[in-house]
C-alpha cells in the first residue's frame, strides 16, 4: 500500500463504501472514516479486507494519512452533517487542500460552501453522483462543480471511477463553478421524475384502456427497449412487470399506489418558477406524486365523483404504437425543458455549461441513462448555441412524425378519463411553443383593465407601453411596468 492515500472518504453508508471499493479497484489508495467509528472497523475487516484501503479512527488520523493536496470526499447525509464535517476538517487542512461533497445537496448550499472554503484558502467541489449502489461500485455518473482550481487534482480519480460510454469516454466532466454540478444533478433528478411518470402513464393507459395484463405489458416494454426508448427505466419497467410475488401473481399490482419523494424534483420545479422557465412536464410529475400520496382522499372521491366509462373501440396494436410515439415525443419535451432550465440558470449564475458534455455525463451510470442522450450530444455538437432541442432537425422531425400518435394517446386518455398529466402537458407545451400568436393579448388587456398594468401593441415598436381607460371610469395613470 502507498505510504499516503490518494483520497479520504467520510461516510460509510451504501454510497461511500461502494465508491471506496470502486476507487480502490481503479488503483487508488483510500482512507475511510465515519462518524460512528465502529463502522470503520467493520468495513476494514469486512469488504475492504486485503485491499489498498486504510481506516481512520479520527479526523486527525484521516488528514494525516493523505497525500497533498489533500482530498477529502464527504458521502454523508446532505445538510447539516456536511457543514459539521467541513468545520471539523478546516483546522487540520492547509491551503490548497480540497473538500468534496458528493451527497444530494441543494445547489445554493454548494454556492455558499465554495465561497466559504475559498475564503479560508481551501478548495471545494460539490458533485452530483448518480447511479445508486450499483453505480457507485461499478461506475456512476459524476457531475462536479465548485472551485475550478480543484478539478485537475481530482479529475483522474473521478473520471477513472465513473461509468464509460461505448467509445470509452467517461460519464464525468467538469460542469462549472460553485453550485453548477449540484444544479445539473438536480435537473437530472427532475428529468428522472418525468421519465418515470411518463412510463407510469403509459402503463395506466395500457391497463385501463386496453385491458392489458402485466405479462402483456412486459412484452411491449421488452420491444420498446430495443428501439428509441432503449433506456435503464424502460428496462427495469420491463422486468418489474414480469416479476411475480410468492403466489405467482404480479407483484406490481400489490404495491400501494402512493409515491414517495425526497425533494429534488420539487427543487427543480421551484427554481423553474423562479427563473420563469416553463418546466411543465417535470412539475406535473412532482404534482402527480403529490396527488398519489392523497390515497384516502382519492378513494373517497372515487365513490362519489363520476367520470366517463372506459370505451375503446379502436385498433389496440395502433394505440400501443401510438403510446411508444407519445412517450418518445414527451420525453424529448422533458429534456428540451430541462435544458432550457440549465440555459437560464447558466445566464443567471454566469456558468459556462457544456450542454453536449452534460448529455454524455448522463449517457451511462445513472438512472436516466438512455441511448437517445447520444442524439442530444449530436444536437449540441451541431449547434452549441441551440436555443431549444425542438429546433434541432432530428428532434423537430422526430416529434413532428410522432405527433399524430401522441395526439391519439392524449385524446384516448382524456376521453376515457385516465389521468395522463405529463403526456398531455408535454403536448400542450409543444403546441404552445409552435404557436406564433397566443391569447396573451387578451390576458394583457385583462391586466390593463383591472390593474392598469399596460400592454404593448402589434402596431408599435416593442418597449412602448400603453394604458387604456377601458371603463371610462378609471384615470390615465398606469402601474409601473416590470416583470417578476
Ligand atoms: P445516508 O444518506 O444514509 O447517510 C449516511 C451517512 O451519513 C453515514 O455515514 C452517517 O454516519 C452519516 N450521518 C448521518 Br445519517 N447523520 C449525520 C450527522 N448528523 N453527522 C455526521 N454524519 C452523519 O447514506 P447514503 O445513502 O450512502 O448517501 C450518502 C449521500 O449520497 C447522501 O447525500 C445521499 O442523498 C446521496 N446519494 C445517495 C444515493 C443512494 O442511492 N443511496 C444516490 C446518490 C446520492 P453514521 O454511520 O455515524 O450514522
Amino acid at each position: 500500500m502507498k505510504t499516503l492515500s490518494d483520497i479520504g472518504l467520510v461516510g460509510l453508508a451504501v454510497m461511500g463504501e461502494n465508491l471506496i471499493l470502486n476507487m480502490e479497484s481503479k488503483g487508488f489508495t483510500v482512507t475511510a472514516y465515519n462518524r460512528s467509528v465502529e463502522k470503520v472497523t467493520n468495513f476494514i475487516e469486512g469488504r475492504a479486507a486485503g485491499k489498498n484501503i486504510r481506516g481512520a479512527k479520527s479526523i486527525e488520523e484521516l488528514v494525516a494519512s493523505l497525500a497533498k493536496p489533500r482530498k477529502v470526499m464527504l458521502m454523508v447525509k446532505a445538510g447539516q452533517p456536511v457543514d459539521d464535517f467541513i468545520e471539523q476538517l478546516i483546522p487540520h487542512l492547509e491551503e490548497g487542500d480540497i473538500i468534496i461533497d458528493g451527497g444530494n445537496t441543494h445547489y445554493p448550499d454548494t454556492d455558499r460552501r465554495t465561497a466559504y472554503l475559498e475564503s479560508k484558502g481551501l478548495l471545494f467541489i460539490g458533485t452530483g453522483v448518480s447511479g445508486g449502489e450499483e453505480g457507485a461500485l461499478t461506475g456512476p455518473s459524476i457531475m462536479p462543480g465548485g472551485s475550478p482550481a480543484a478539478w485537475p487534482f481530482v479529475k483522474d480519480i473521478f473520471q477513472g471511477i465513473s461509468a464509460k460510454v461505448e467509445d470509452g469516454s467517461p460519464c464525468c466532466d467538469w460542469v462549472g463553478e460553485n453550485g453548477a454540478g449540484h444544479f445539473v444533478k438536480m435537473v437530472h433528478n427532475g428529468i428522472e421524475y418525468g421519465d418515470m411518470q411518463l412510463i407510469c402513464e403509459a402503463y395506466q393507459i395500457m391497463k385501463e384502456v386496453l385491458g392489458m395484463s402485466p405479462d402483456e405489458m412486459h412484452e411491449v416494454f421488452a420491444e420498446w427497449n430495443t428501439g428509441v426508448l432503449d433506456s435503464y427505466l424502460t428496462e427495469i419497467t420491463r422486468d418489474i412487470l414480469a416479476f411475480k410475488d410468492e403466489d405467482g401473481e404480479p407483484l406490481v399490482e400489490k404495491i400501494l399506489d402512493t409515491a414517495g419523494q425526497k425533494g429534488t424534483g420539487k427543487w427543480t420545479g421551484v427554481i423553474a418558477l423562479d427563473l420563469g422557465v416553463p418546466l411543465t412536464l417535470i412539475s406535473e410529475a412532482v404534482f402527480a406524486r403529490c396527488l398519489s400520496a392523497k390515497k384516502e382522499e382519492r378513494v373517497e372521491a372515487s365513490k362519489v365523483i363520476n367520470g366517463p366509462a372506459v370505451n375503446f373501440t379502436g385498433d389496440k396494436k395502433q394505440l400501443i404504437d401510438d403510446l411508444r410515439d407519445a412517450l418518445f415525443a414527451s420525453k424529448i419535451i422533458s429534456y428540451a425543458q430541462g435544458y432550457l432550465l440549465m440555459r437560464e440558470a447558466a445566464k443567471e449564475y454566469n456558468w459556462k455549461l457544456n450542454y453536449g458534455g452534460i448529455a454524455m455525463m448522463w449517457r451511462g451510470g445513472c438512472i436516466i441513462r438512455s441511448s437517445f442522450l447520444g442524439n442530444i450530444k449530436e444536437a449540441f455538437d451541431n449547434n452549441p448555441e441551440l436555443q431549444n432541442l425542438l429546433l434541432d432537425d432530428y428532434f423537430r422531425t422526430t416529434v413532428e412524425n410522432a405527433q399524430a400518435g401522441w395526439r391519439r394517446v392524449a385524446a384516448a386518455a382524456i376521453s376515457n378519463g385516465i389521468p395522463a398529466p405529463t403526456i398531455t402537458s408535454a403536448l400542450t407545451y409543444f403546441d404552445g411553443y409552435r404557436t406564433a400568436r397566443l391569447p396573451a393579448n387578451l390576458l394583457q388587456a385583462q391586466r390593463d383593465y383591472f390593474g392598469a398594468h399596460t400592454y404593448e401593441r402589434l402596431d408599435k415598436p416593442r418597449g412602448e407601453f400603453f394604458h387604456t381607460n377601458w371603463t371610462g371610469r378609471g384615470g390615465s395613470t398606469s402601474s409601473t411596468t416590470y416583470d417578476v
